[in-house]
């Protein structure tokens, strides 16, 4: 096997954690000697192992000379574990293959370099956009301290999300509405308006076969009218967040309170200040599933990174039936959110369309 091949490997065992490691990356690690595997591994949560750990316990001994194979940069900071880049010097590995540089300011190259002052071979690059795309979240994360944004649309095949009666339920088929819960899933947090939680009252979590985690839900509510008995605010399922301003009820802020609610108030009622503290909570990925208004201020705040639109073969007309986004609008085309089709797969009988907005 060549360098290319163990780096799929180490890839694949990365990418099987994803959900599971924010907010910290997804990294896999595959430790070769003699042109044999030694010693394979994956950060499987924060505060955990990091993949060169968990590959190194399993080679033991069989280390020293080896050659590992990693899909970040091995670290070299004091975080909530130790170097991986000085557990690498000790165990006398001979070669390092790294696929890309760790983007965090707090290594950034620091753990090539350690590595290379005491003697060891490194190769950086190897699968390198893969590894990019692997990890597009925490990369933005990192560099930005903003979540990653993922818009979140389900429409028929003429645009719209309701007919004109208003309703909205079963536009998309079962296997479409099970693939948004398995990106549920792999969300750190889901985000709606109040308008979404008073008209469908809706529960949020995740709901796979095989159990799923809950992302934390956040609702949009300058008024605070988030009703007590709403499912988000009693049922406990999950944690709940609601963002308001300064000016909303404080009996009503109580009343959530004691129910286990988290209201957070903003002198700066924006989504930017908002995806500002969701950043300093942690939160590395946001699911927004909307509303037609919420979807709107997004769009116009361009705060949003990927879009994923599933389209069902159905056509329901009416000049007042909603479509995905509302608000204002962009009066002009040459201003519009310029997005790149990553992926489009059918599921059912709908059509997933995965895009990313253009940078810049
Ligand atoms: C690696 N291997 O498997 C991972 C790395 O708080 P800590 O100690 O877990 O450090 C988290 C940071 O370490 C994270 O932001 C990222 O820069 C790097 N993650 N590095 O060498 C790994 N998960
Ligand atoms: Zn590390």
């Amino acid at each position: 096997m060549k360098d290319i091949d163990y780096m799929k490997l180490a890839l694949t065992l990365a990418e099987q954690t994803r959900g599971q490691t924010s907010p910290n990356p997804m990294v896999g690690s595959v430790v070769v000697k003699d042109g044999a595997i030694v010693g394979m591994g994956a950060h499987l949560k924060a505060g955990e192992g990091h993949a060169e750990v968990n590959a190194l316990k399993m080679a033991g001994e069989k280390a020293e000379g080896a050659t590992i194979y990693v899909t970040l940069e091995p670290c070299s900071h004091y975080g909530k574990t130790p170097p991986c880049a000085d557990l690498i010097i000790e165990k006398q590995l001979k070669r390092v293959v790294v696929a890309t540089v760790d983007p965090n300011p707090e290594v950034s190259g620091r753990g090539i370099k350690r590595l290379r002052d005491s003697g060891i071979t490194v190769d950086v690059g190897v699968c390198e956009a893969e590894a990019i795309e692997l990890n597009r979240m925490f990369f933005h994360f990192i560099q930005t301290k903003r979540p990653f944004v993922t818009m979140k649309t389900a429409s028929t095949l003429d645009g719209k999300t309701a007919t004109v009666t208003g309703e909205s339920k079963w536009i998309t088929g079962e296997e479409a509405r099970l693939d948004v819960h398995r990106d549920r899933h792999i969300h750190d947090a889901i985000l709606v308006g109040i308008g979404t939680v008073l008209s469908d009252n809706p529960a949020l979590t995740t709901r796979l076969p095989n159990g799923g985690r809950n992302p934390i839900r956040i609702i949009l509510d300058r008024h605070l009218r988030l009703p007590e008995s709403s499912q988000v605010a009693c049922d406990q399922a999950a944690k709940t967040w609601v963002f308001t301003t300064e000016h909303a009820s404080s009996e009503k802020e109580e009343a959530l309170r004691m129910l286990g609610v988290d209201v957070i108030r903003l002198r700066d009622y924006s989504i930017p200040s908002i995806l500002k503290e969701l950043g300093k909570r942690r939160v590395m990925t946001l699911y927004v599933e909307g509303g037609q208004e919420v979807n709107g201020s997004f769009i116009k705040e361009r705060a949003v990174n990927q879009v994923i639109t599933y389209v069902a073969p159905k056509m329901i007309g009416g000049k007042n039936a909603p479509t995905s986004v509302g608000g204002e609008g962009i009066p002009s085309i040459n201003q519009a959110l310029e997005l790149q089709v990553i992926d489009v797969v059918q599921v059912g009988q709908d059509i997933k369309i995965t895009s990313l907005v253009k940078e810049g």
